[in-house]
C-alpha cells in the first residue's frame, strides 16, 4: 500500500479542478475537461475515485493515472480490483453484478498490473489552495476531524467507511469535519452538487445516460 493522504501543494499557475466518479467513462470526461478550457501545461485534474467498472473504457484508467496533471483517491471499485488481483478476496459475482466483468474476464497477470497501481492511490488526498486546504475522499470521511484522519486509517473500519459509506447523505447530516476548509467526495449519484456541513458531493453521474461530469474548480468551494 502507498501513503494514506497524498498532499498536494498548492497550484501557483494553474486551476485544480475535482471531479466525479468516472467508472469508465473516459471520452466523456475528455469532453468534459475540453468544455471548461482544461490546460494540461497548467491545471489538475483531481478524481474521487472509481474509475473504472460499469463504462466501455475501464481499461484507459492506467493511461490516466500516468498522467502528470491527473490525480486520485482510490474508490470502492479499485479496491474490488486490489482485493481480487493481490489478495484473492472478493466475492466473484458481486464484483460481476458491479461492473467488474472487464477486470474478471483479462488475464490475471493484467489484472495484477491495475492492482498494483491501484494500491499505491491513497485514501485520501490534502490539496492546498487559495481558500486553505481542501481534502478528498472517496465516500465519506470517517471522522469528525481531519487531523484525527490519518491515525483512522491505519483501521479497517474508517478505511472501509472512506471508500463505503452513504451515510452522510442519507441523513443529509451537515455536520462540518473540523481543521478541513472542505471535503470533497463522490461515490453516491446525484443530480446536482450538493455541499452538506463542508463536505461537497460531486458525483453527478457522468457515467450515467442521465448524468453529467461536474468539474468543480477548488478555489470555488
Ligand atoms: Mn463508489
Amino acid at each position: 500500500m502507498g501513503t494514506l493522504i497524498q498532499r498536494y501543494e498548492k497550484n501557483l499557475t494553474g486551476r485544480d479542478y475535482a471531479v466525479g466518479d468516472i467508472h469508465g467513462h473516459f471520452s466523456r470526461l475528455q469532453q468534459a475537461i475540453e468544455m471548461v478550457g482544461f490546460n494540461p501545461d497548467k491545471d489538475r485534474l483531481f478524481s474521487v475515485g472509481d474509475l473504472v467498472d460499469r463504462g466501455p473504457e475501464a481499461e484507459q484508467a492506467l493511461d490516466w493515472l500516468a498522467l502528470p496533471w491527473f490525480h486520485a483517491v482510490r474508490g470502492n471499485h479499485e479496491d474490488y480490483a486490489i482485493r481480487h488481483s493481490l489478495a484473492g478476496r472478493v466475492d466473484i459475482e458481486n464484483y460481476r453484478v458491479n461492473g467488474g466483468g472487464w477486470f474478471l474476464d483479462m488475464p490475471s497477470a493484467r489484472q495484477k498490473q491495475f492492482g498494483l497501481v491501484f494500491n499505491e492511490l491513497p485514501y485520501a488526498m490534502e490539496i492546498e489552495t487559495k481558500n486553505g486546504l481542501v481534502g478528498m475522499l472517496h465516500a465519506d470521511c470517517p471522522v469528525r476531524d481531519w487531523n484525527f484522519l490519518l491515525e483512522a486509517l491505519g483501521t479497517e473500519a474508517a478505511r472501509t467507511r472512506a471508500i463505503w459509506s452513504r451515510e452522510r447523505l442519507q441523513r443529509l447530516d451537515e455536520t462540518a469535519v473540523r481543521n478541513i476548509h472542505a471535503v470533497v467526495v463522490g461515490h453516491t449519484p446525484i443530480q446536482e452538487v450538493i455541499a452538506l456541513g463542508n463536505t461537497v458531493h460531486i458525483d453527478t453521474g457522468g457515467w450515467l445516460k442521465e448524468g453529467h461530469f461536474t468539474l468543480l474548480d477548488l478555489e470555488s468551494i
